[in-house]
């Protein structure tokens, strides 16, 4: 069984740590790259990271996903407010999907309230700071070994 996740970021988070560091902290991208290599490490997962300003490119890289990975956490930062196309692409999905936000998205402006991704997720983690992307992985990993059990005892 598979044990690759993509962790998928969408647009602007390419500027983590270089701007408004009271909302989104001082970790960079790169920085939480890192974080999640080494946790995937240690749980046994081969993490596939990506970001993307694209719409276009989150979707493919979320069918890709669908082909050979067991599992997503996604951030997908301001699509997650807008795109019916993410969601549509989630929803192809058969494995667990773990949205991820760095802000705690309901403490802020009314419309970062709604999440077209969140029907689909089996949990959201918002307001954990970057850590919120190594707790969804530490989840993944106890969702993805879980379903293995299952596909073992049957
Ligand atoms: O809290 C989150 O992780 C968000 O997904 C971040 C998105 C925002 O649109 C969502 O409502 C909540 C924005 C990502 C932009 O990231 C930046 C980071 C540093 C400087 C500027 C933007």
């Amino acid at each position: 069984m598979s044990r690759i996740v993509y962790v998928l970021n969408g647009p602007n988070l390419n500027l983590l740590g270089k701007r408004q560091p009271a909302i989104y902290g001082y970790e960079t991208l790169a920085d939480v790259e890192a974080d999640c290599r080494r946790t995937g490490a240690e749980l046994g997962l081969e993490i596939e990271f990506h970001q993307s300003n694209a719409e276009f490119m989150i979707i493919d890289w979320i069918h890709e996903a669908r082909e050979r990975a067991a599992g997503i956490v996604i951030n997908p930062a301001a699509f997650t407010h807008t795109s019916v196309a993410i969601l549509d692409a989630l929803n192809a999905c058969e494995f667990p999907i773990i949205e991820v936000h760095i802000s705690n998205v309901h403490r802020r402006e009314p419309f970062r309230h709604h999440s077209y991704v969140s029907s689909v997720a089996s949990g959201v983690i918002a307001g954990f700071g970057t850590q919120g992307y190594t707790l969804a992985l530490q989840r993944l990993a106890r969702l993805i070994g879980e379903a293995g059990k299952t596909a073992q005892a049957s």
